[in-house]
């Protein structure tokens, strides 16, 4: 009986190894061998005794190879936040910009010291990165010259370089012709960038960031041939297949107060509400008209972390422009097709953690948990591809689309001027993906918006 436990035993402790049940995985199966090894030893199996020891021994391998890198890591951490003695060391810079860049994603700060490093090849792409390329044929090179990079790299380096690459190869693309076009699609396919945390990325808006998810093409069914509950809402039917051609990054969360702030600290900018002198908001437990609401005072407590709202037609497109000349990309609102398969993401299911109510409460503020007002942005469990607040908190702008059935890739359409709300505010019930509304009210404190760049 204990020669049989023994035997079991040495036959879980690879699968702990390899297995997700265990959050420490060599550990528990350091603890299991042992036991295998004190079973063998009870019964004198001289074999399974020494295949025990054999596991051991391995493990402990495995555990001084991970103590050994979380060293390295906390090291370079502490050289990220204070590089002190080391600033004017290439050996240093060259470490710690790389460990920037295509680990913690800081390229600003990471390029500064890659380009002051002892590294040639990173020294070379940091000098083009610096040079901000803006013709399509300088960006694929730099594209094409990170998935080579990516090839020399291993674990969240490689993961880096290729998220790097692709963003290039995304940006290049659209603006090349020919056979150098044909090579940058070849490679972007090559990187097998998905949606989700590998492809995040940061722009620096001004002294603010903004965070944003790869979102890849693909195909999806948009909208519901569901009949709707309220007559307000608009028809989300019939149910039709779109297809995304072009990849995009989507806003991870709603366009934040601070980040609407510095767009008008640097523009000036005056928002339609503030023109008007009034705006819609929750007060006294009523929803009213209320003299002199806009973005600025929509409630004193809250903080720059909270969703802009009350925000017009003309302050959302202003800020797509403003946010476009200072990080030099296409940045504007999503179309509704866009901003539907981002929020299902790979969902058909009629919320994107499928299609029982009761959970909403885990992904959104909706009037069941808001008490009457907006939240911090973030704060509720994100979708499957890492976007936070798609149902609630704000109702979104987007760009309408007009067609129907097949759509290679709608793009709303710059004439047409038509907007249209999506996922439901605090002030609403739990919107589901195919919730719309196209006549937006004006000045309104429920309504925000969230971007998209390319
Ligand atoms: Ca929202």
């Amino acid at each position: 009986m204990v020669r049989i436990v023994a035997a079991q035993l040495m036959l879980i402790v690879p699968v702990c190894v390899l297995g997700q049940d265990s959050r420490k995985p060599v550990p528990d199966a350091a603890r299991l061998s042992s036991k295998a090894e004190e079973a063998a030893g009870a019964v004198r199996d001289a074999t399974l005794l020494a295949e025990a020891r054999e596991r051991s021994k391995e493990l402990q391998g495995l555990k001084r190879e991970a103590d050994r890198l979380k060293g390295q890591f906390r090291s370079l951490e502490a050289n990220a936040e204070d590089p002190g003695a080391n600033a004017e060391d290439p050996g240093a810079n060259a470490t710690v910009g790389k460990f920037l860049c295509l680990v913690r994603g800081e390229w600003e700060k990471g390029l500064l010291m890659l380009a002051k490093g002892s590294d040639d090849n990173l020294k070379r792409l940091a000098e083009q990165e610096l040079a901000k390329p803006t013709e399509a044929v300088r960006q694929a090179a730099l594209g094409e010259d990170w998935a080579a990079q990516a090839t020399k790299e291993s674990g969240k380096y490689k993961e880096g370089a290729k998220a790097r690459a692709a963003e290039w190869l995304e940006r290049a693309i659209p603006g090349l012709t020919g056979l150098v076009r044909v090579s940058a699609q070849r490679t972007l396919a090559s990187l097998g960038t998905t949606a989700g945390a590998k492809g995040q990325l940061t722009l620096d808006l001004g002294g603010v960031r903004m965070g944003f998810v790869y979102i890849k093409p693909g195909g999806f069914i948009m909208g519901s041939d569901e009949e709707n509950d309220l007559p307000i809402h608009d028809k989300e039917g019939p149910a039709r297949r779109v297809e995304i051609g072009t990849a995009f990054r989507m806003g991870k969360y709603e366009v934040t107060r601070g980040q609407f702030a510095a767009f008008v600290a640097a523009t000036k900018h005056v928002t339609e509400a503030e023109k008007a002198g009034w705006g819609f908001g929750h007060r006294d437990g009523k929803w009213q008209e209320i003299p002199g609401l806009n973005w600025r005072n929509i409630d004193p407590a809250h903080t720059d972390e909270h969703p802009a709202g009350c925000i017009g037609w003309e302050g959302r497109n202003a800020f797509c422009k403003w946010a476009s000349a200072v990080t030099k990309r296409s940045i504007r609102l999503p179309t509704e097709a866009e901003w539907e398969y981002a929020c299902r993401a790979g969902t058909a299911t009629k919320w994107h953690f499928g299609d029982d109510v009761s959970l909403f409460g885990e992904y959104g503020w909706s009037n069941r948990n808001s008490g009457w007002q907006s939240h911090p942005v973030g704060q509720k469990r994100p979708n499957g591809w890492g976007l936070h607040d798609m149902y609630g908190n704000v109702w979104e702008w987007c760009w309408i689309w007009t067609g129907s059935g097949e759509a290679k890739e709608p793009t709303g359409g710059q004439g047409r001027e038509r907007a249209c709300m999506r996922g439901g505010g605090w002030l609403d019930g739990p919107a589901y993906s195919a919730r719309r509304y196209t006549k937006p009210p004006p000045n309104r404190a429920h309504i925000g918006f969230r971007v998209v760049a390319r």
